[in-house]
């Protein structure tokens, strides 16, 4: 080929293809609907039950209160995968991890996939992005937001790192990257520190289009370290471990290994992160603690929106990224498939169009923000999204939901106490099961059994249920295209260790030993 031809023929290819992908961010309108502004904040690690006015004991969060009180609250909300970057992941693409494929915290994001920031600033959203990025270990502007301060990483509570307990992986003191530019000191407490800048961003802007603020809190990951304001201030509040905690024969008998093992684990109530006195319900406090600066920061926000007469108009969500256990089936941190772990908060208001003290029944997940955003917006989701706008569901219309939602988690060498696992998550019942392990998969009537204690798996009765809600699982992972593993380079610490001082390895169940095939 001449070479005139083939820079021509480039110019070309490179211009279809940026016309493709323009092409591309541009969604339909939706008829009679008005482009909302949009401030969307997100906690790290927020367990689902762990806010006041769901009756605790001692918490308070008058802000999400407020929020549950004048706009919806959804108690089934989930997350399909519960971890910090994948599910990060899934609300930016609506995309099961499968298929956006950041299954662990360690490996970047590919620069094939679409954020839906990205449709808003093509329908001419003005966009900002505050807080933990977390996906890989970069901090560099990414597409999709006009405003860009963000840390590396894990970031840390404080920028000389006090009050922290243990060294956390991934931890960074490289202070923001802002708007390209590294290294911008951080200059005091986090939680409050990413409110600034967001309101800062909010009172600047002079474009008179719709804003969409991202504000992302590193709280409350662990090591949860409280703002020096609050601390100590449950420190002689109870903590009661949950009904599952206590290592008996009624709670474990008829779990699977892995789980009996992963108690004296770095996710293990018996050897917490490792840490030889790991207390759980000093661990507790200190994250409830932690928790007040977000609700305090939340409340922030509502008196820039009173003030500028933009509370009614405006849509705010609440959300945690995935849950967490304290003690729930002797585990702590995240990544199984049981309630304290899939389960977050998910609040939201919007009183021009939403009722105050709505209640959603119906299990929504982290991969229908971007498409219910996108409609808040005013516009189409795009069809290749795994997720669906459960807007109408707020509004009360009458529309099929679905019945069941695939939940999934890959292995991590990191953390290799925790197995692949995928489970069917029903309105009554849950179906988990584990991938390359010699172990037993779990089946809970969560109407009867809410905390998870009776593994019905061998269970005559429920046989025709467990085979139905297998073929359901490869179902939906036929028709999601995730019948293909994501298996990523090994990155980051690994974690192995045992405490030789604690509980000890689990056994085979009885029900595996047999002298033939056919017993007995
Ligand atoms: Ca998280």
């Amino acid at each position: 080929m001449l070479p005139m031809i083939r820079t021509l023929s480039l110019l070309l290819l490179v211009c279809s293809l940026t016309v493709t992908r323009a092409a591309d961010l541009t969604l339909p309108k939706l008829p009679r609907s008005k482009p909302r502004n949009i401030i969307f904040v997100l906690a790290d690690d927020h367990r689902y039950d762990t806010m006041g006015f769901l009756n605790h004991p001692w918490l308070k969060t008058p802000n999400m209160d407020r929020l549950a009180k004048n706009g919806a609250y959804f108690p089934k909300a989930m997350v399909t995968t519960s971890l910090c970057s994948p599910s990060r992941a899934s609300i930016l693409t609506g995309l099961y991890a499968h298929n956006h494929r950041v299954v662990d915290n360690y490996n970047p994001v590919s620069p094939d996939l679409t954020f839906f920031p990205q449709y808003l600033q093509k329908a001419g959203y003005e966009t900002a992005f505050f807080g933990k990025w977390h996906m890989g270990e970069t901090d560099e502007p990414q597409r999709g937001f006009d405003q860009w301060v963000v840390f590396k990483g894990q970031g840390t509570y404080w920028p000389d790192g006090h009050g922290t307990t243990r060294v956390v992986p991934q931890t960074a003191y490289d202070g923001f990257n802002i708007n390209g530019k590294k290294g911008i000191p951080q200059k005091g407490y986090i939680t409050d520190e990413l409110t600034d800048y967001a309101l800062d961003w909010l009172g600047s802007r002079k474009s008179g289009k719709p804003f969409f603020a991202y504000i992302s809190h590193k709280a409350v990951h662990s090591d949860f370290v409280p703002h020096d304001r609050h601390k100590g201030m449950y420190k002689d509040k109870p903590f009661n471990p949950p009904l599952t905690f206590p290592n008996t024969p009624e709670n474990f008998d008829d779990k699977p290994m892995w789980l009996r093992n992963q108690r004296n684990s770095r996710h293990g109530a018996d050897f917490g992160y490792n840490l030889p006195n790991f207390d759980l319900a000093a661990y507790y406090r200190r994250y409830c603690e932690a928790l007040l600066a977000v609700d305090e920061n939340l409340g922030r926000l509502f008196k820039w929106l009173e003030q500028k007469k933009l509370l009614d108009s405006t849509l705010i969500v609440y959300m945690g990224d995935n849950g967490f256990q304290f003690g729930d089936h002797g585990l702590i941190d995240k990544r199984t498939a049981y309630e304290a772990s899939i389960r977050v908060p998910l609040l939201m208001q919007c009183p021009d169009i939403l009722k105050p003290g709505t209640v959603i029944p119906q299990t929504v997940a982290n991969i229908d923000i971007a498409p219910t955003l996108l409609e808040f917006a005013g516009l189409k989701p795009p069809t290749n999204m795994d997720g669906r706008s459960f807007l109408p569901l707020i509004q009360g219309k009458n529309v099929n939901w679905r019945e069941n939602i695939l939940y999934e988690y890959y292995w991590e060498q990191n953390y290799p106490q925790t197995p692949t696992m995928h489970a069917v998550v029903g309105e009554r019942y849950k179906y988990i099961r584990y991938h390359g392990l010699w172990d037993v998969n779990e089946l809970y009537d969560l109407q009867n059994d809410p905390n998870e204690r009776k593994n019905l798996i061998t269970d005559a009765s429920q046989q025709d249920r467990i085979k139905q809600m297998n073929t359901q699982l490869f179902d939906m992972l036929d028709q999601s295209h995730g019948n293909n593993l994501p298996l990523l380079r090994d990155r980051g610490n690994v974690f192995p260790w045992r405490n030789p001082d604690k509980s000890k390895q689990a056994p085979f169940p009885d029900w595996f030993f047999r002298r033939t095939e056919h017993g007995p």
